[in-house]
């Protein structure tokens, strides 16, 4: 079932005559009225809940593990499947403790030709330990939804492009890697109080930000998505966000607003966070907000009490979620 917003312009011409009492006001106002109905599909939010699941099912996505490049194979097959024009940049980092991680980015393009361009954006690995939790601490989280979650999204979409007339920006959606094999966090201190930390994240973002897929790459206006499948999560407008790409905050929320998801896309800041978006602001210089979970009682800076746990898996996954975050995105890239 397809959803029909019609775009009503509205372009008057206004001339008023001169304002000296002698003079003769002569209304030549008039109005004409073009109108154009723009199709967005529907965004499947079971669908982009079974990409969510699909990913869990590999396991830990854990850089140097077989289920991270079991995963990233699946990914870049499924983003092929649906039309898009498909790049790999493969690099090696250097980890907090040494370790020398293997990792790719995947970048899948649609209407290339197109200079005006929106980027999307999540991370697909997953985080090597559970340091917030109080068991098990040592072992890979799940991460169904930091992760899994903004993917499925970004493969619903994709998905859409591949069984509906595409929109007519380009869009550029990428998946970086390497984003969460960030030092242990001590459950208890904001993250941003130690600046010492902040560069072991975010490692794909990093290394795409300064040696982008194509030389000179360049977008409108850019869009990470972070943990955006959680039961009750409210997006707040993020202080990184805010200070980067303020226009583009208040577009994204008006549009959810227009829709009526309002109750997730909340008018309030929230402290800014070291993410994927900062990278691409800052080397990049692409004005990039983060859609990203913000619980204000959490006691784990800054998101639900499951980040960074165990249980972050398919049981805190909610469909609604994911239902505004991806209506939103396409009534968005379909208006551009
Ligand atoms: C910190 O916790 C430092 N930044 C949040 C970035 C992140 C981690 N997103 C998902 N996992
Ligand atoms: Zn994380």
């Amino acid at each position: 079932m397809k959803q029909f917003y019609s775009l009503l312009l509205y372009i008057s011409f206004v001339v008023l005559g001169g304002c000296s009492p002698e003079s003769k006001k002569v209304d030549t106002s008039r109005s004409i009225k073009v109108q154009h109905s723009i199709t967005v599909p529907s965004f499947n939010s079971d669908s982009a809940y079974n990409f969510i699941q699909k990913q869990v099912d590999f396991g830990p996505r854990v850089p140097n593990t077989a289920a991270h490049h079991q995963c990233g194979d699946y990914l870049v097959k499924q983003l092929k499947s649906y039309g898009a024009n498909v790049e790999q940049q493969v690099f090696n980092e250097t980890a907090y403790d040494g370790t020398l991680l293997q990792l790719r980015n995947i970048i899948a393009s649609y209407n290339s030709e197109n200079p005006k361009r929106i980027l999307l954006a999540a991370h697909w690995d997953t985080r090597p330990y559970a340091d917030k939790d109080t068991v098990d601490r040592d072992e890979p989280i799940l991460g169904a939804n930091d992760g899994a979650s903004g993917v499925a999204v970004l493969l619903e979409i994709a998905r859409n492009f591949a069984s509906n007339k595409k929109p007519e920006v380009g869009v550029d959606l990428i998946l970086f890697d390497g984003e969460d094999y960030g030092e242990h966090e001590d459950i208890d201190q904001p993250p941003l109080k130690n600046g010492r930390m902040q560069i072991w994240w975010c490692l794909g973002s990093q290394y795409w930000a300064k040696n982008p897929h194509e030389p000179g790459y360049n977008a409108y206006y850019g869009i990470l998505l972070d943990m955006v499948g959680g039961k009750n999560a409210r997006f707040y407008q993020e202080g990184g966000s805010m200070q980067y790409a303020p226009k583009v905050v208040k577009k994204v929320w008006k549009k959810a607003r227009d829709l009526g998801y309002d109750g997730y896309f909340i008018r309030e800041n929230s402290p800014g966070i070291m993410d994927d978006h900062i990278f691409v602001n800052r080397d990049a210089k692409i004005p990039m907000i983060n859609i990203v979970e913000y619980d204000p009682n959490s006691k784990h800076y800054y998101f639900g009490n499951y980040h960074h746990t165990h249980q972050d898996d398919m049981d805190i996954i909610d469909k609604y979620t994911l239902q505004a975050v991806g209506e939103t995105l396409l009534y968005l890239l379909y208006h551009e």
